[in-house]
This record gives C-alpha cells, structure tokens and sequence, in this order.
C-alpha cells in the first residue's frame, strides 16, 4: 500500500510547518460524497445547475433541495480514520512547538469535529448567508423548515437566506486564500489528500507549495492533476493511509 513509508515518515518527522491540503475524498468513507468520478455527485446532477449563482437566482429552492439533502447526509457522517490521523497530527506538531494546519476545499465540517481547526476556501455546508443584507450565521437545521411547503428560508431582515458556500464564477474569499498561500509559501511538507486538483484557484496551492521548496506528499487512490508534482504518492484510500503515515514524533 505504501512502499515509501519510511522514507515520508523520515521527511515528515524533520518538518517544522506541515499542511494539509485536502479535498472531498478524505470525506469519501465517512460516507460524505466526492464530486467526480465513480459516483460522484455530478455524475447525478449537473453543477451549473445546482451550484452557481445563476441557478440559485433561476430556482432557489431546487438548489436549496440539494444542500439541504447534504446537510441531512453530513449531519449523519462521522470523521474517519483520516481526520482523526491529522488532528492527532497537527495537536501533536502544535505541542511540539511547531506548526500544522489544514486547508480544505470542503464543506463539511467532519475536520472541526475530529478536533481540528480548518481554513475552508470553498464555504461551509452549515452556515447560511443573507442574499440581502449578508449576515452569515451558522444553521445546522436539516431538514430545512418549510422547503417541503415551497417556502425559502429567510433571515431577520426579510431576505432570502443561501448556502454559504462559494459556487462556480464567484470568487473565494480573499482572507481565506491569503491564509491558504501563506501557510503553503511557508510549508516543509504539504500533504495533498483527496483532491483532485482540478478546481482553481484552491489547486495553485500546489505548485505554488512546490515553488516555494515544499515536500509535496499525494495519498489518493488515483492519479490526479496534482500526481506529477508530488515527491511522493501514496495510491490509498486516507483512512487506511494517514494513520500510518503520521504516526510520527517530531525528530
Ligand atoms: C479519495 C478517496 C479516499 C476518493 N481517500 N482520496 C483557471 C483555469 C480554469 C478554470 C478556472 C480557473 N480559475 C477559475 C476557474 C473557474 C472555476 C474552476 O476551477 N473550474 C474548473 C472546474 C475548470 N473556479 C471557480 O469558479 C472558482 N471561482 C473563481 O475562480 O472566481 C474567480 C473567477 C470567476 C470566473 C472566471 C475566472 C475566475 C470557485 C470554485 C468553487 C468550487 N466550488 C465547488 C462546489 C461547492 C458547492 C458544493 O459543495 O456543492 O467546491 S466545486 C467542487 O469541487 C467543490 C470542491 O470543493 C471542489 C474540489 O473538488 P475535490 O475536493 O477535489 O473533489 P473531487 O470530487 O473532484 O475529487 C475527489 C478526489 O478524492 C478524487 O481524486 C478521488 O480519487 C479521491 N478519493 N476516495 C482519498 N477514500
Ligand atoms: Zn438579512
């Protein structure tokens, strides 16, 4: 499964600064699904039809059907294995007086509740955002009260609430992304799990990591976007993966 564990394990060991860039499949077996490839939910549902602003603006409440679906889905799932593995991790480096963190592509929020803080450039499933006035508020309701009956939710000033999630064509917030680039400008080794790298600018971490002198380490089962600028891929499911591979003390 991991022919070069010991050779990571070594590399990890000597980081000061680890990040972890990860993506929908570190959610994969907690249940939660991917976007792409084997049933993933785009092979279901078209994404300009369900997570633009567009489409919000065309059917709000079909949209609001499919987050409220997966809210009721996250709400169910349990971190894995994986997330379990780097929240040890980034605990461990913390106390170690060293730096860890996370920066995910997700919307879920199955890494806070392994313990561990995230930096989340695409939004998150259980915060609501007023298209009126724009107040965020966290919302774990889900089911959504009065999706069923045709009504939309509604913030206290009377507009109509959205998912706070950063759809196609709109821009990701800047301070999430400066924090995302400056931790990578800084990083020794940058884990790349689950994520197939195709989605920008969240995939320019990579080889922005790369540039600036990282250990880029893959663990995905398959090959993406971001294999070739890796010193290392491991080809495995991250609950498997991760648990051996941070099983580590700072040397
Ligand atoms: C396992 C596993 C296991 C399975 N263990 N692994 C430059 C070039 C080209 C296009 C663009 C560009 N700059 C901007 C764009 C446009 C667009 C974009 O990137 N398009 C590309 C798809 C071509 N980007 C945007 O629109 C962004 N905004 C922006 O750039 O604004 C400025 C701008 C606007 C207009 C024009 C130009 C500039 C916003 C992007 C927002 C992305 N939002 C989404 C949806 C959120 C809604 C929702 O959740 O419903 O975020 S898209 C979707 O993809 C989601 C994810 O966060 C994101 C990334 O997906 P991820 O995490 O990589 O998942 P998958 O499914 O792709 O891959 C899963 C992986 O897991 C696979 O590799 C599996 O093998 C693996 N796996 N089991 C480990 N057990
Ligand atoms: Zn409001």
């Amino acid at each position: 499964m991991v022919p070069d564990v010991s050779l990571i394990r070594a590399a990890v060991a000597r980081a000061h600064r680890v990040v972890f860039f990860t993506g929908a499949g570190v959610s994969a077996e907690s249940g939660v699904a991917t976007f792409r490839g084997a049933g993933g939910l785009w092979e279901a549902y078209r994404p300009e039809e369900l997570a633009s602003p567009s489409a919000f603006r065309a059917d709000p409440l079909l949209v609001w059907r499919f987050y409220d679906h997966r809210r009721q889905k996250a709400l169910q799932a349990h971190p894995n294995p994986g997330h379990h593995a780097i929240a040890a991790f980034v605990a461990r480096w913390r106390a170690a007086g060293r730096s860890a963190a996370i920066v995910t592509q997700n919307v879920d929020d199955l890494h806070e509740r392994a313990g561990a803080d995230a930096v989340h450039l695409h939004g998150r499933l259980f915060e609501v955002r007023c298209t009126g006035c724009g107040r965020v508020t966290a919302d774990r309701r889900a089911p959504m009260p009065g999706l069923d009956g045709g009504s939309l939710p509604e913030c206290v000033c009377g507009g109509v609430l959205r998912p706070n999630i950063v759809w196609f064509g709109e821009h990701l917030d800047p301070r999430d992304l400066e924090a995302a680039y400056g931790l990578v400008s800084k990083a020794d080794v940058l884990f790349v799990v689950g994520t197939s790298a195709v989605v920008w600018p969240a995939a320019g971490l990579v080889p922005h990591a790369r540039r600036a002198g990282a250990t880029i380490i893959e663990v995905n089962p398959e090959d993406t976007d971001a294999s070739d600028q890796c010193a290392f891929t491991v080809r495995a499911p991250s609950g498997q993966a991760l648990p051996v591979l941070l099983d580590v003390e700072p040397a």
